[in-house]
């Protein structure tokens, strides 16, 4: 891994980039099976275009180690089977600490440590802090991308798994006059 030497970071928001710019990765629709809880309604999302649902845009620190890698998500509007679309969400595997900052648009944090759930609503300002040991989603439950910066320590680690296995705890669905939380796997 190469060190970085002390450094500013720009973000455009038009253009939803970073510079100097780390890994970029784009989340379709396709990349989400066994997430939502209407696989019938995924299965179809996907078979119709196969949609980009998020991106995430890296700066160059490196996840490694006593460093502190940044990144901004970005969630595109949208609900599959009445659910508001999201991340996968992952669990750090060695249970350190993260802090989430709301850039633009209207979304929420859902957070599960195997027991409790957590919800933090996120908007332009607000800080998000997910403490060691919570598994932890996004969701846009807004009309227009809804865009946060996360920064992490570099050891933590992603493990998706645990998300297919233990959840998180709630579902959050869209409703006529905003947000609906449910339980998260089917009677
Ligand atoms: C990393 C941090 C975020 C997510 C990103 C995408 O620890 O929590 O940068 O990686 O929001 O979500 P996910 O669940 O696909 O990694
Ligand atoms: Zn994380």
């Amino acid at each position: 891994v190469l060190p970085v030497p002390p450094m500013s970071i720009r973000f455009d928001q038009a253009a939803g980039t970073l510079s100097p710019a780390g890994p970029e990765l784009t989340r379709r629709m396709s990349d989400l099976e066994g997430l939502f809880l209407d696989q019938n309604a995924w299965r179809t999302a996907v078979a119709d275009g196969d949609p980009i649902v998020y991106s995430v845009v890296s700066s160059l620190v490196p996840e490694a180690d006593r460093e502190l890698p940044q990144s901004i998500t970005t969630i595109q509007p949208g609900s599959t089977g009445g659910e508001f679309w999201m991340t996968k969400g992952h669990q750090h595997p060695n249970h350190q600490g993260e802090i989430y900052l709301g850039i633009s648009g209207r979304g929420g944090l859902l957070m599960f440590d195997g027991t409790d759930t957590r919800w933090v609503d996120m908007t332009p300002g607000t800080i998000g802090y997910i403490p060691p040991g919570w598994a932890h989603r996004s969701v846009n439950v807004g009309g227009k991308p809804y865009s946060f910066l996360a920064v992490y320590p570099g050891g933590a680690g992603h493990d998706y798994g645990w998300v297919l296995e233990y959840g998180l705890g709630q579902r959050v669905w869209r409703q006529d006059d905003g947000v609906a939380f449910g339980g998260y796997f089917a009677e």
